[in-house]
């Protein structure tokens, strides 16, 4: 995968780039990451990446002109390896991410991630050159480079090989639709509190059952919403009530 992201902070990604499993993949070369100041593209002395909103009130708006042309670049080195690009804003406004959406851009050959600032971006450049605007959450950040790094984060771990081991992705929270199982190491008993006795039996088939139920069950506590999105087996409904 080949990921451009345009942002007027590329310093920032260094938080992807230097770090834990999203670095390794990087050298693993599963990903490709080109930073773009759209700053680059201005025409003025004082590199201008802003102005203030037609119509009055606060803030400022960020321009169509440096981030068309950053954007158009972007998806022409894209297309000049032979890959199409997907074009994604970071914005409040956008469709919330979930696991689903980070499933199928995993699949994107080539990814524009525009993260702006200011009060927003102008409407003609969404109008024009975005594909899809993504939102990470019902609050407001100061910029779209944390929502983008989320989203890359989400994604990076997905790729083939991101992983160690391999089925570390596959037992995360939402994989099945449910939240995690509690996990347990050194020592067997911590401020009094003592590991699941189940967990040191050896027993592979009651450890697998343990783990299904646990999580069965912090799923209705903390977040009955996503049961209520999911059809049960006939193991788990047992398991509910046992
Ligand atoms: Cl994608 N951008 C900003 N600026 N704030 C957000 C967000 C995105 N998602 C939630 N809040």
């Amino acid at each position: 995968m080949q990921i451009e992201v345009i942002s007027l902070f590329p310093e920032m990604f260094a938080a992807l780039t230097e770090h834990g499993i999203t670095s390794r993949a990087r050298q693993r070369g599963l990903y490709q990451l080109n930073l773009i100041n759209p700053r680059e593209y201005t025409q003025d002395v004082h590199h201008t990446v802003d102005d203030r909103p037609y119509g009055g009130g606060p803030g400022m708006v960020m321009m169509a002109e440096p981030l068309a042309a950053a954007i158009k670049d972007a998806k022409a080195s894209l297309q000049a390896r032979g890959l199409t690009p997907t074009v994604i804003h970071l914005s409040p406004r956008g469709q919330p991410l979930t696991h689903e959406k980070v499933m199928a851009l995993k699949d994107c050959e080539g990814l524009v991630l525009l993260a702006s600032r200011y009060e927003g971006v102008d409407q003609r450049l969404l109008e024009s050159l975005v594909d899809e605007e993504v939102s990470i959450g019902d609050y407001v950040l100061s910029g779209g480079e944390l929502p983008a790094m989320v989203l890359l984060d989400a994604i990076i771990r997905q790729l083939p090989g991101a992983l160690g081991d391999a089925d570390s992705a596959q037992e995360d929270s939402f994989v099945n639709g449910l939240l995690d199982y509690p996990h347990y190491t050194r020592p067997e008993v911590f401020e009094g509190l003592a590991v699941p006795p189940v967990l040191l039996s050896g027993h592979h088939a009651k450890i697998r059952q343990w783990r299904l139920q646990q999580s069965l069950l912090l799923t209705r506590a903390k977040r009955p919403d996503l049961l209520a999105e999911r059809q049960l087996t006939k193991e788990e409904a047992r398991l509910l009530k046992d």
